[in-house]
């Protein structure tokens, strides 16, 4: 799968894409990662790609042209990519909107924002608007590679035959259930028994069922329609919950 940032900071790109488990899916050819700059396409001999705001007000504001100019680049280098736009404004991303892009398989072209924001008239030649979460960032290279990241995840191949993604923590709709390594005990806090014994059929219920306690005290806007093995788990849950407030 190919990612085209359209950036004015490519190095802040190349550097993330450097290291680690990304790094290693360029290495093997699985992951595609290159940069589009628009200050390539600024027309002036300062290279200008912002100007202040019409109706005045603080900031500057990225010039159509350049980035319109860096669009049609990317489309002519990926012609069947989705164009997506990186602003606070846009679809908040979430696991479920990684899924349809991994999924989907189709290119992405990135366009990465800085100063105020963008000239609204670019938005033609976008596809769509993303946020990464409400609050307010200096450029969205960071928001866009948190997009490619989530998303490489699910290149067959990324991650270790290990791990898979569709096992993870909101893939499963869940929040994660407590892990543990060695040493048994750590600073007088032993590792839970259930782990320790090797019944699988009961790791995997009490994995289930933390899992379920997690995402009922802090996420429970995640908790959808219950099955019945799910519904007599968070019953225990919530009993037990009830006696540690009582006893
Ligand atoms: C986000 C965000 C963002 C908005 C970029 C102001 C510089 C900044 N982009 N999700 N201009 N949150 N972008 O804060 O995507």
């Amino acid at each position: 799968m190919k990612f085209l940032f359209i950036t004015l900071f490519p190095e802040q790109i190349e550097q993330a894409a450097g290291h680690s488990i990304i790094k290693r899916a360029v290495d093997a050819g699985l992951v595609e990662v290159s940069c589009i700059n628009p200050r390539d396409f600024a027309a002036d001999r300062h290279r200008t790609v912002d100007d202040t705001p019409f109706g005045g007000g603080a900031g500057m504001v990225l010039k159509p042209e350049p980035m319109v100019a860096a669009i049609r680049a990317a489309k002519t280098k990926l012609p069947a990519a989705r164009v997506i736009a990186m602003c606070p404004g846009g679809r908040t991303l979430r696991q479920s909107i990684v899924e349809e892009y991994a999924h989907s398989k189709q290119d992405l072209i990135l366009v990465c924002g800085h100063y105020e924001g963008f000239d609204e008239r670019i938005f033609g030649w976008v596809d769509e608007k993303l946020s990464v979460g409400d609050y307010v960032l200096t450029g969205g290279e960071l928001p866009a590679l948190i997009v490619m990241d989530a998303v490489a995840r699910f290149i067959p191949g990324v991650l270790g035959k290990m791990a898979s993604a569709v096992e993870d923590s909101f893939s499963t709709g869940l929040l994660e259930y407590p892990q543990y390594t060695r040493p048994v005990t750590f600073e007088g806090i032993e590792v839970p028994e259930v782990l320790r014994n090797g019944n699988h059929a009961l790791i995997d219920r009490w994995r289930r069922k933390e899992a379920l306690k997690a995402t009922w005290l802090r996420r429970p806007d995640l908790l959808g329609e219950l099955n019945k093995t799910d519904a007599k788990l968070l019953a225990e849950i919530k009993q037990e919950l009830e006696g540690a407030e009582n006893g």
